[in-house]
Parts: structure tokens; C-alpha cells; sequence
């Protein structure tokens, strides 16, 4: 029985293809840099968005045809759903999935009850990645739907509910484990405040901490050798959000003694509301060896929230390529899309769009950056406009040799700095361009 009956197993037919539902960059064999592309991207499709997004926003309700689902969240839902599943992965031709504990199943009635609910899909999930050598790139656990985590979870002003939340994950990192899955996130759902009034920010932060190694122990304890990844965002749902950025993020590990046992988890859309681009958020983690994971995405420039849109810009793939290349790949990370359909998109079919589009661009993005790094136009430009650094006083600055007495002596001596040269930004742009008209 098939769910998607009309839509066949996406080929790639190469750039002149009009079929809609084909490749036309995507070819995952194709081999970048000695690489299949496949392996470059490890291209993940988030559960919560594709098979639980039903297109709700604040004025409405979801109004997405799933024909599958029988309106209810029952067991037997939530097992049907993973069949679902699986068929969409296998005929988009993508590795890996993601999921929150909550999106693969229902909640019972207490702790012990949810967690052999969990069980239960867990089994199915097992069966379905053995069949079809599909991956888990990460699992996580949804802390922030339930009203219990109204004040936070691990950040909550009440004890109990960090426990609860701590026996979440606890839970949360077996099955991981078990379906061999090769990340762990901990996005901060609620994890911040809307008000400082009614708030004990240091409290909050040394509770987090406090969470995150219990994590790191738990996980030594079950013999967990996947990632640990956060998650930046800044806001949303909360005002602020603890782990605000990838700057944030780092300083917080580092302050807290976690920076061994942690990588970060970047989100095109969450970098862009934090007020940076992503490849700003990406060279703060790449170049502090913590990069470990992609949620690919965008945002709308024209909305001031979490829009989660597909990525579909070539200035964005090409610059999320260009640092992951630089830095040797992502593995054990991966590239998930963390994205949804628009409302109006409310067709299975869309789901393969939407998904399409998202792996042709980053297709394209990874030639463009592959064809600059072969041809080292930016690198050549860049070292050329540090040079001063490489010889004379600023290798000498660099090497620590001199102080502020010699750097005094020095420009009295020669009375003026050497001239400044042009940034040349514009020039900079026009080729980039012109590695994009011909990918
Ligand atoms: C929400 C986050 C979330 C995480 C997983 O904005 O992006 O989806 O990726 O909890
Ligand atoms: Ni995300
Ligand atoms: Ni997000």
C-alpha cells in the first residue's frame, strides 16, 4: 500500500529537466572534492514539520490533506505514521530523519505510561530504518509543548519539572541510542523568560548547566556515543532565549565547563533573528571547532519570526557550503531540514516540492563553493589583504614579540602607517555572481 501514490521515486534528470518532481542538481553520487554528495549534506527531513505540520498559525487552523491520518493521536496513528514516513523518505532518496520524542508519539497518562507509548513506535521505527537503511541523524526531546513546561524545563521555577524533564531525556537518549542515532539535540524550547521581574537569570543559568551535565553523565553511563549538539535561537517562544546565538552559546559551554561534550546545532532562520547572517553564526562555531550540525532553512526577511521556510537561496547555500568545506565536512553532522510548507501548500505533493528545492539548492550551492575553493579567488584575495601580518612587525605582532614600547619606537621611526588598500567589495560581489549565473 502506498501513501503517496502518485508521485514516483525522485530521479535526477539533470539541469534542462522540466519535471517538477526530479532532480535537476541533486545527483548523489556525483563526486565534489573526492565525495559523493550525499556525503556532503547527510540531508535529514525533521518528523515534526513533515509528518506533524498541519499549517495552524495563530489565526487559523491547519488546514493541510494528509489522507492518511485518521484525525486522532492515538498508538496506532502515531505506528501508521511511521510507515508515512518512510515511504516519503525512501522516495525523495534521503538518509536521515529527525525527530522530538513527542512527534513520533502520543503522551499517556504519567511518566511510565508515555514512556512505553514510546517504546512501542520505537520498535517500528527500528523496523522501518532496518528495512530501508535509513538513519537517525538526531533525536530529541520535546520540552516545551506540555503546559508543565509553561515556565521553562530545565530553566523552570519549579524543581519538579526538571526533574520530569531530566527523566524525559533520560528516556529520550535510549532510544536514541537504540536506533543508533549519531547526534543528540537540545534546542531550548522554553529555556529563557519573557520578563526579568518575575525572574532569577543566574539560577536559570546555573540550572541549565547543571542539566547539561547530567546529560553528559547519562550518556556516559549508557555508552551514548553520539554528538551532543545545542541549538541557538534568540527568541520565540520565549522574549529571550538563553542560548541567544552561536557567540552566546559558546561563551555559556565555556563558563560552565561543557565545551568537550557539545558541538552546535545552527538554524539559517533562528542566526537571522539574532540579527546575523548564518554564515555569521557559522564561521563563530566553524572557527571555535564547534560546528557540528546544519538546520537548513530560511527566513522571510519581511516577518519577524521563525517562518522555517525551505532554503531555496543560492547566496545562502553557497555561503553554508563554502564553511562547511572549509571546515572537512559535517559528519557526524548533517543538513536537516528544519522547514516547513506554507499554509497554502496543503498537498502531500507539496512536501516533495518543498524538499526538491531545498536539496537542488544546496546542490548548486555546493558546486559554486567547490568551483571558488578550486579556483581560490576569495582565499587568494583574502590572504593577499593580510599580508602585512606575514612578515616584518605584524609577524612579529603575531609571534607576541613586541609590546606597545616597540610598536612605538616602530611607527616613530617610520612616521606613518603603509598605505590602506580597497576592500573591494563590489568586485568580490560581481564574482561570486559569476560563479552563480554558471552553476
Ligand atoms: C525551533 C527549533 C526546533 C529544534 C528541535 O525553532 O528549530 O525545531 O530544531 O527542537
Ligand atoms: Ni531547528
Ligand atoms: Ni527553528
Amino acid at each position: 500500500m502506498s501513501f503517496f501514490p502518485d508521485v514516483p521515486t525522485i530521479k535526477y534528470e539533470g539541469p534542462s529537466s522540466r519535471n517538477p518532481l526530479a532532480f535537476r542538481h541533486y545527483n548523489a553520487d556525483e563526486i565534489i572534492e573526492g565525495k559523493p554528495m550525499r556525503d556532503h549534506f547527510r540531508f535529514a527531513v525533521a518528523y515534526w514539520h513533515t509528518m506533524r505540520g498541519q499549517g495552524a498559525d495563530p489565526f487559523g487552523p491547519g488546514c493541510a490533506v494528509r489522507p492518511w491520518e485518521d484525525g486522532t493521536d492515538s498508538v496506532d496513528m502515531a505506528i501508521k505514521r511511521v510507515r508515512v514516513m518512510f515511504e516519503f523518505l525512501e522516495k525523495l532518496g534521503v538518509g536521515f530523519y529527525c525527530f522530538h520524542d513527542r512527534d513520533v508519539a502520543p503522551e499517556g497518562a504519567n511518566l511510565r505510561q508515555t514512556n512505553a507509548i514510546l517504546d512501542q513506535v520505537v520498535k517500528v521505527l527500528k523496523e522501518e530504518q532496518q528495512r530501508t537503511g535509513i538513519k537517525l541523524l538526531w533525536g530529541t526531546a520535546n520540552l516545551f509543548s506540555n503546559p508543565r513546561y509553561v515556565h521553562g524545563a530545565a530553566t523552570s521555577c519549579n524543581a519538579d519539572v526538571f526533574a520530569y524533564a531530566a527523566a524525559q531525556v533520560k528516556k529520550c537518549l535510549e532510544v536514541t541510542k537504540e536506533l543508533g542515532g549519531e547526534n543528540y539535540v537540545f534546542w531550548g524550547g522554553r529555556e529563557g523568560y519573557t520578563t526579568l521581574l518575575n525572574t532569577d537569570m543566574k539560577r536559570e543559568l546555573d540550572h541549565l548547566a547543571k542539566f547539561f551535565h547530567m546529560a553528559v553523565d547519562y550518556k556516559k553511563k549508557i555508552g551514548f556515543t553520539g554528538q551532543f549538539l545545542i541549538e541557538p535561537k534568540p527568541k520565540e517562544p520565549t522574549t529571550h532565549q538563553y542560548d541567544f546565538d552561536a557567540a552566546a552559546c559558546l561563551n555559556f559551554l565555556r563558563q560552565y565547563g561543557l565545551t568537550d561534550h557539545f558541538k552546535l546545532n545552527l538554524e539559517t532562520n533562528h542566526a537571522t533573528l539574532a540579527g546575523h547572517t548564518m554564515m555569521h553564526d557559522m564561521i563563530v562555531a566553524s572557527s571555535a571547532g564547534m560546528l557540528g550540525s546544519v538546520d537548513a532553512n530560511r527566513g522571510d526577511l519581511l516577518l519577524g519570526w521563525d517562518t522555517d521556510q525551505f532554503p531555496t537561496d543560492l547566496y545562502l547555500t553557497t555561503s553554508i557550503m563554502m564553511v562547511i568545506l572549509d571546515q572537512g565536512g559535517l559528519a557526524p553532522g548533517g543538513l536537516n531540514f528544519d522547514a516547513k510548507v506554507r499554509r497554502e501548500s496543503f498537498e502531500p505533493v507539496d512536501l516533495f516540492h518543498a524538499h526538491i528545492g531545498g536539496m537542488d539548492a544546496f546542490a548548486r550551492g555546493l558546486k559554486v563553493a567547490a568551483k571558488i575553493r578550486a579556483d581560490g579567488v576569495l582565499k587568494d584575495f583574502v590572504k593577499q589583504r593580510y599580508a602585512s601580518w606575514d612578515s616584518g612587525i605584524g609577524a612579529e605582532i603575531e609571534q607576541g614579540k613586541v609590546g606597545f614600547a616597540e610598536l612605538e619606537t616602530y611607527m616613530l621611526n617610520k612616521g606613518n602607517p603603509d598605505k590602506n588598500v580597497s576592500g573591494r567589495q563590489e568586485m568580490l560581489e560581481n564574482i561570486l555572481n559569476g560563479y552563480i549565473e554558471l552553476a
